[in-house]
C-alpha cells in the first residue's frame, strides 16, 4: 500500500489526498507537525533529504516528493491528466505558477497568520513581508479569476491536475487573510471543484492507519 507521510493542515499534502480519494487509492497516512520540525529528524530526512510533506512512499520502497510531481505521476493515464500534448502542458503551466505565484505567496500568508501567527505578529520586519506577500497573493487570484471568467476550469473543459494544484491553498485562502468576494469566477470554480465525484475536505483523514 502508499504510505503519504502528510499534515492535515498543509495544502500540499491535501493535493495528494484529494487526488488519491479520486482515484479511490486506498493508502495510509503518517502525520507530522510542521511547526516543530518533526519533518526535520535523522530519520525523516533519510526518507526526503529535503525535509518536507507531502512524501510519497510507493510498496516497492521508492519515494516521490513535490506535491505537483505527485499529482503528475499518479494522474497519469487517468482523466485527471489530459491526453494532448499541448494541453498536458497547460496543466503544467498552471502548477508551476501555483507554485512560483500563487503558493509561496498564499499558502505562506496563511501559514504565518493560521499557524504561527503570534511569532509573525511580534516581528515588524515578518509583518512587513506578510503584506508584500499579500499583495502578490492577490495578483496570482487577479491573474486566475481572469482565465476562469471564460473558462470552467483551468485546462481543457474538464476538471484537472491544474485544478487539484491550484485548489488546494485557493479554497483555503480566508485563512491567510485574502478576502475572495471580488473574485467571483474563482468563488463559482471552487463550488464546481467540489462537487466532483470522490472529493474530500482538507481535513478529511479516513484512510488512517
Ligand atoms: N514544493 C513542495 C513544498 C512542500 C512544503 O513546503 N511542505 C511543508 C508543509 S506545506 C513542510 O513540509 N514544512 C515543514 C518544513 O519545512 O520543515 C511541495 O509542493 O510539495
Amino acid at each position: 500500500m502508499l504510505t503519504l507521510h502528510d499534515n492535515l493542515g498543509s495544502g500540499n499534502a491535501y493535493k495528494v489526498r484529494l487526488i488519491l480519494s479520486h482515484l479511490s487509492k486506498p493508502f495510509r497516512r503518517i502525520e507530522y507537525d510542521v511547526t516543530t520540525g518533526e519533518t526535520r529528524t535523522p530519520a525523516f530526512l533519510g526518507i526526503n533529504p529535503n525535509g518536507r510533506i507531502p512524501t510519497l512512499v510507493f510498496e516497492d520502497g521508492r519515494v516521490l516528493v513535490e506535491s505537483n510531481a505527485i499529482l503528475f505521476y499518479l494522474a497519469t493515464d487517468t482523466e485527471y491528466l489530459p491526453d494532448d500534448a499541448f494541453v498536458r502542458a497547460q496543466a503544467l503551466q498552471w502548477m508551476f505558477f501555483e507554485q512560483y505565484s500563487h503558493e509561496s505567496f498564499i499558502a505562506v500568508a496563511r501559514y504565518w497568520r493560521h499557524f504561527i501567527w503570534d511569532e509573525v505578529a511580534a516581528s515588524p520586519e515578518r509583518m512587513q513581508t506578510l503584506n508584500e506577500k499579500m499583495e502578490k497573493g492577490r495578483n496570482a487570484l487577479a491573474v486566475m479569476d481572469a482565465h476562469l471568467k471564460d473558462n470552467p476550469f483551468f485546462v481543457g473543459s474538464s476538471y484537472s491536475v491544474a485544478d487539484i494544484a491550484l485548489y488546494a491553498y485557493t479554497h483555503v485562502a480566508d485563512e491567510g487573510g485574502f478576502d475572495l468576494t471580488p473574485y467571483r469566477h474563482i468563488r463559482d470554480w471552487l463550488a464546481r471543484v467540489a462537487e466532483q465525484p470522490g472529493h474530500v475536505s482538507i481535513t478529511k483523514s479516513e484512510f488512517e492507519s
